[in-house]
């Protein structure tokens, strides 16, 4: 059975060297549990850092850990404490993460940094590759490892990689300022399939992908020269139930079984009716906005004198990174703004913010969740907040009010939350007042919502639905790669070609023949491609045609001394070799002047586009426009143009990053069919890379050989990958 197997920098477990040797135990943060349920299940391992540093270990104490870990099913990547400050603290935690966080001015730019995180990501690779067998399938985690899927699918391309993406991935434009944006970006397209927690964080993925390397996205799928990938969201969830089963069982606790902490939860409670408590858990970063939620609440006792006294603000802050110099100083301004509001607001029976500088077991953070009236959540950016679902799922009696920034993933699954903005201080403190005025009944209907939603979606259903979609793009990779010229199909076409006596050969040229260009007078055939005409002319049983959508006089001077024939814009001119020019059909072309004024104002709004004028049709090319805009622009070009193309029997051609008008009724099929009546061959080979060429690949006989340049959907019987194959095929029906 094929296994699946996950990487992520720590592995799901704790180590400890103790008096007994080496105590492993399983850890229970949502992760692992969500997937300690997929890799187990399949037979997998789980490959990474064990959390303590190797050069501190004698060989027997790093072979004691390898053997605890086999019980596991973990696999250790053994890393040393530079390793851990170069890779780990340098470059994923003081470049990536700020900089995906939009904190570009925290990042230390250390060429070191860059180079330990190759030589780390490799290490992982290299111990995933150990284990992979083909058929397989990786799934890795987050920021740290965005190298690792394409270090393992160039050395093992028969294995399925799934990636996933924890933080947020930023705007194209934060992206850019890394001087290694598209090294990260290539590595993380070794995925098959790349997941992030909302739309937003994927469609800048896109966006990068096209300005940074030039892909094609068409829906979610990335067309890449030899592969099709896709990028999808899914929302992260949690273990609900451990959650509210939690809670429940802390509600039904006796005061005799209640924790300490739990007592005094109640006793503060009992002091007055009116009392309220509002919590915030988060670790101590600066994405997550404590500083601003501390301001919201100082405004908040401010404005409504009439809750001092009855408020209070259960804050815990979990140490994280204490050594970075930015997190010394969100420490000290965090615990001088406690320190203010306390002076401020605080008395003998009262103290406003209640602050723990730590992290707390499992079971007390139940009993805030359950205790908490409110929950105020408020980070500056957070690619999901797994905060914000655990109090939903632990509120066991439905009552509870959720106040909720619109920079958190989570949002986009929480409509029923007060949303605010975390830079607007004024803002929160009018949510906390309205939560804490907010009707129980209201609060209800709210929670029931909210909680019918996340309950749902938790963290089982998150990757089972990841598994879902890493089927769904095997599946299409499949479909898209059954056409290909393997090896053998190639020794077969050239043996049926060779066979036959006269042959018919159809080339499309730009894009087949010869890549792309941004100027498209600059794609004259090199000397490679004279000489492999030169050949196929050569051998009298064939008859070549180049087939274009090009104009006569382009095609004339670029192949003009070749013994080929030319059938340009789409079909409208036949020129067989020896004979002059002859118009295919009859055309008419008095609709140009109505045409061509719509077509300039597009390029009067498009930088970088511009028209060409055929003989018998206009073309608006935007291959140099900014991606975005230049395929936003083509569909808007496409909706303005419909009702004429309809009154005017004209045809509206979509080629690649061009989208061309032409009189109705010509085209590649219908003119290479033409060219074919009354004369006898017994094979027809045709190959061409985009739509136009697709007239043709459906108009010839069945029997014809026909080949798609590229992986999209086609008529035609077969695809390569590149001009690069096309010229291969050619030269050995050529040899
Ligand atoms: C990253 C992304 C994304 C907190 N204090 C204690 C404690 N916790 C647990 C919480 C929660 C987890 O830590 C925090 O998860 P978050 O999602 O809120 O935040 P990050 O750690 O920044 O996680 C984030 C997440 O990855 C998943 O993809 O949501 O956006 O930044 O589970 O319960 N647990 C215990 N004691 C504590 O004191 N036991």
């Amino acid at each position: 059975m094929s296994k699946i197997h996950i990487v992520s920098n720590r592995l799901p477990v704790s180590i400890e060297n103790g008096p007994q040797g080496m105590q492993v135990t399983p850890s229970v943060g949502g992760l692992a549990t969500g997937m300690r349920s997929i890799y187990k299940e399949y037979g997998g391992q789980w490959i990474g850092w064990s959390g303590i540093a190797s050069d501190g270990l004698s060989e027997q104490e790093v072979e004691a850990i390898d053997e605890k870990l086999v019980d596991e099913n973990c696999v250790a990547v053994h890393l040393s404490n530079e390793e851990i400050n170069l890779y780990y603290e340098g470059f994923s935690n003081n470049i990536i993460w700020p900089l995906f966080h939009y904190f570009a001015q925290f990042i230390d730019y250390n060429p070191d940094y860059w180079e330990a995180y190759i030589k780390v990501n490799r290490k992982f690779a290299d111990k995933a590759l150990e284990i992979l067998e083909d058929g397989d399938t990786i799934w890795v985690h987050d920021y740290q490892l965005l190298l690792v899927p394409e270090m393992i699918k160039a050395e093992k391309p028969g294995v399925t990689i799934g990636f996933f993406l924890h933080i947020p991935f930023p705007s194209f434009e934060v992206f850019r300022i890394l001087p290694w944006r598209k090294e990260l970006i290539k590595g993380m397209l070794g995925a098959d399939l790349i997941g992030f927690h909302t739309y937003d964080y994927e469609r800048h993925f896109f966006s990068s992908v096209r300005r940074l390397l030039g892909y094609e996205v068409s829906f979610n799928q990335i067309h890449m020269e030899d592969r099709i990938i896709m990028a999808d969201a899914f929302p992260m969830g949690i273990d609900y139930a451990k959650f509210s089963g939690k809670a429940k069982e802390v509600s039904q606790k006796s005061l005799q079984e209640k924790s300490e902490l739990h007592r005094e939860l109640e006793k503060y409670f009992l002091g007055s009716p009116d009392r309220k408590l509002i919590l915030s858990i988060d670790r101590l970063d600066y994405t997550k906005g404590i500083p601003n939620r501390l301001r919201g609440f100082e405004l908040f006792l401010e404005r409504f004198p009439q809750f001092r006294n009855k408020v209070t603000l259960i804050m815990l802050v979990v140490p994280s990174r204490a050594a970075v110099e930015q997190y010394k100083l969100l420490k000290s301004e965090v615990d001088e703004l406690v320190g203010k509001i306390n002076g401020r607001f605080g008395g003998i029976n009262y103290t406003p913010v209640w602050y723990f500088y730590r992290s707390l077991p499992f079971d007390n953070l139940i009993e805030l969740y359950s205790s908490s009236d409110v929950a105020l959540v408020t980070p500056v950016r957070d690619g999901m907040n797994l905060v914000a679902k655990e109090y939903i799922a632990s509120r066991v009696n439905q009552t509870g009010v959720m106040i909720l920034s619109e920079m958190a993933g989570v949002v986009k699954e929480m409509g029923e939350a007060i949303i605010i903005n975390p830079n607007n201080d004024a803002e929160i403190a009018e949510a906390i007042y309205q939560a804490l005025n907010m009707p129980l009944e209201e609060q209800r209907e709210r929670m029931k919502l909210l909680q019918q939603r996340i309950s749902r979606y938790d963290v089982f259903k998150w990757a089972s639905e990841f598994l879902k979609g890493l089927k769904k793009i095997e599946a299409i990779q499949q479909k898209f790669l059954a056409k290909r010229i393997t090896n053998s199909v190639k020794k077969d076409l050239v043996g049926q070609f060779k066979k036959a006596k006269r042959r018919a050969i159809f080339l499309d040229y730009d894009g087949t023949l010869v890549g792309f260009h941004n100027d498209p007078q600059a794609a004259s055939p090199d000397q490679e491609l004279h000489k492999l005409l030169v050949k196929l002319e050569e051998d009298k049983k064939n008859t070549v045609t180049i087939i274009s959508g090009r104009d006569r006089d382009t095609l004339e001077r670029w192949l003009g001394d070749h013994h080929v024939n030319l059938i340009v814009e789409h079909g409208v001119w036949l020129k067989n070799y020896g004979s002059e020019w002859q118009m295919i059909d009859n055309i008419n072309s008095n609709w140009k002047p109505i045409i061509r004024p719509i077509l300039e104002n597009f390029v009067d709004r498009t930088p970088g586009t511009f028209i060409e004028e055929k003989n018998y049709s206009l073309v608006w090319h935007y291959r140099k426009a900014e991606p975005e805009q230049g395929e936003l622009r083509a569909n808007d070009l496409k909706d303005e143009l419909r009702d004429w193309i309809s009154n005017h029997n004209l045809e509206l051609m979509e080629g690649n990053k061009v989208i061309e008008v032409k009189a109705g009724g010509i085209n590649k099929g219908m003119a290479a069919m033409r060219f074919l009546k009354d004369q006898q061959f017994d094979c027809i080979l045709a190959i061409g890379d985009d739509w136009t060429d697709e007239y043709m690949f459906r108009e010839l006989p069945e029997s014809a050989i026909t080949i798609k340049v590229g992986l999209k959907n086609t008529a035609a019987a077969y695809k390569v990958e590149s001009v690069n194959s096309v010229r291969s095929l050619l030269k050995s029906l050529g040899e």
